[in-house]
């Protein structure tokens, strides 16, 4: 095993494998410690859609490759309104920046690939993962593989694993400043080998949100607003499909080729934040420090920004000796988190239906999107957000 790293890397997920890739082209060397398969980790359906700067971000990383062969680059999403009329919303920003319809699965698997051709050290199936004198100059990991306890020492460690991983709460809890909503529905997503409709389409109902989205040209991705006690075992494919038609227009529903679900999970929505994403010589970045609701489509795209500046931070300071970048990185970070949680908390309150909402707060919606509808510079600020904000210099 490697008992000496320049940064310890918690989580294969994407900001951990982005991180281990940005650093090796620096010649920084890393290792990554996941406590999944490798299979697991692929087989995770998730995020669908790229802000242009995570695909900017990923080119010039080399891994644009399958990306530009097999992404799908959109000048719009239609939103529809109870099942009647549907707006379409540019996703070209006023300086050419657009959105990618490219699924998380595969840019796990672009990132895996890219990591075998380079000899990235990722250790799977680990297990007791702890963080060690994260405030000292030698911060270490502790974690089992095989059978066999093992120690990572390290200059810095990366906390890259997600909500339910421990990096975070490696940081003391009474330096910790958490923010957190829970919404009260879930997502239910289901996969079907059916071509999908040609842009994305979000839908807002009095039944409740749907979403129609895609991976291939052959994958299709749908979501229906459910309530949180619900199980996928309460939702057969007839019952999903009739549920989905029963909140889109006609017109569209018309247009959409139904066929078994070949994944089916539900996801609770919250919007969480901890601050802040550094303590010592770790460094949070992703969804270890922050989720969303996928309503923005920003998770993802978040974790890409996260490590796009925490790697310039690690590079400038391996390679340079200069620490600016690392001593600005949280606060650097956090401002683009911020920004995105509240574009997907706003996403959110547009289009779903919320069960205890008084009939002053349905107005309030109601007009939210009849603003939406009426106004170009209304929807010139959701293209913005929606396909991201620059990155900061
Ligand atoms: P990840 O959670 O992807 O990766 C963290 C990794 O760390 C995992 O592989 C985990 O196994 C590992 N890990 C955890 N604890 C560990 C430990 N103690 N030791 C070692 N390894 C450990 N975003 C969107 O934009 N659109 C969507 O539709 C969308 N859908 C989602 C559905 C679900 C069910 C979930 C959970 C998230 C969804 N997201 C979506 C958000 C998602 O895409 C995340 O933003 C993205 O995976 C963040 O990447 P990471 O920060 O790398 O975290
Ligand atoms: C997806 O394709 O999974 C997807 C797309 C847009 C969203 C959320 C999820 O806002």
């Amino acid at each position: 095993m490697v008992v000496k790293t320049q940064v310890g890397i918690i989580g294969a997920g994407p900001a951990g494998m982005l991180l281990s890739h940005l650093l090796d082209q620096a010649g920084i060397d890393s290792v990554v410690l996941e406590r999944q398969s490798r299979e697991h980790v692929v087989g995770r359906i998730r995020a669908g859609v790229l802000e242009w700067g995570t695909v900017e971000i990923l080119r010039s990383a080399g891994l644009g490759e399958r990306l530009d062969a097999e992404g799908d680059v959109h000048d719009l999403i239609m939103i529809a309104r109870n099942g009647e009329d549907v707006l379409n919303v540019p996703t070209v920003s006023a300086d050419g920046r657009k959105m990618m319809a490219y699924g998380q699965t595969a840019i796990q698997e672009d990132l895996f690939n890219a990591g075998d051709a380079r000899g990235a050290q990722v250790v799977f199936e680990v297990s007791d993962v702890v963080p060690n004198d994260v405030t000292s100059a030698r911060p270490w990991i502790s974690y089992t593989a095989d059978g066999m306890s093992e120690r990572l020492d390290c200059d810095f460690i990366a906390g890259c694993d997600g909500f339910h991983g421990v990096s975070r709460q490696a940081i003391p809890a009474q330096t910790r400043s958490e923010y957190e909503k829970v919404y009260p529905f879930g997502w239910l997503g289901i996969l079907s080998e059916t071509p999908p409709l040609p842009s994305l389409l979000y839908a807002t109902h009095q039944r409740g949100f749907a979403l129609c989205s895609m991976r291939t040209p052959m994958l299709s991705r749908y979501y229906v607003q459910c309530p949180l006690e619900d199980s996928v075992d309460d939702w057969s494919d007839d019952r999903f499909w009739t549920e989905l038609f029963a909140r889109l227009p006609a017109t569209v529903s018309g247009t959409i080729a139904t066929g078994p679900s070949v994944e089916k999970s539900i996801a609770p929505l919250r919007s969480f934040v901890s601050e802040p994403m550094r303590y010592g010589n770790l460094f949070l970045a992703g969804d270890a420090a922050h989720i969303v609701p996928p309503t923005g489509a920003k998770g993802l795209n978040l974790a890409a920004s996260d490590v796009f500046y925490l790697a310039r931070g690690l590079v400038d300071h391996f390679n340079s000796g200069n620490d600016d970048y690392l001593e600005t990185y949280s606060e650097t970070a956090l401002r683009r988190v911020w920004s995105s949680v509240r574009f997907s908390w706003w996403m959110t309150q547009l289009l779903h239906r919320f069960p205890s909402r008084s009939s002053f707060e349905q107005r309030i919606q109601d007009d939210d999107l009849a603003y939406l509808w009426a106004s170009a510079n209304a929807r010139s600020t959701l293209t913005e957000q929606y396909v991201g904000l620059r990155l900061e210099e």
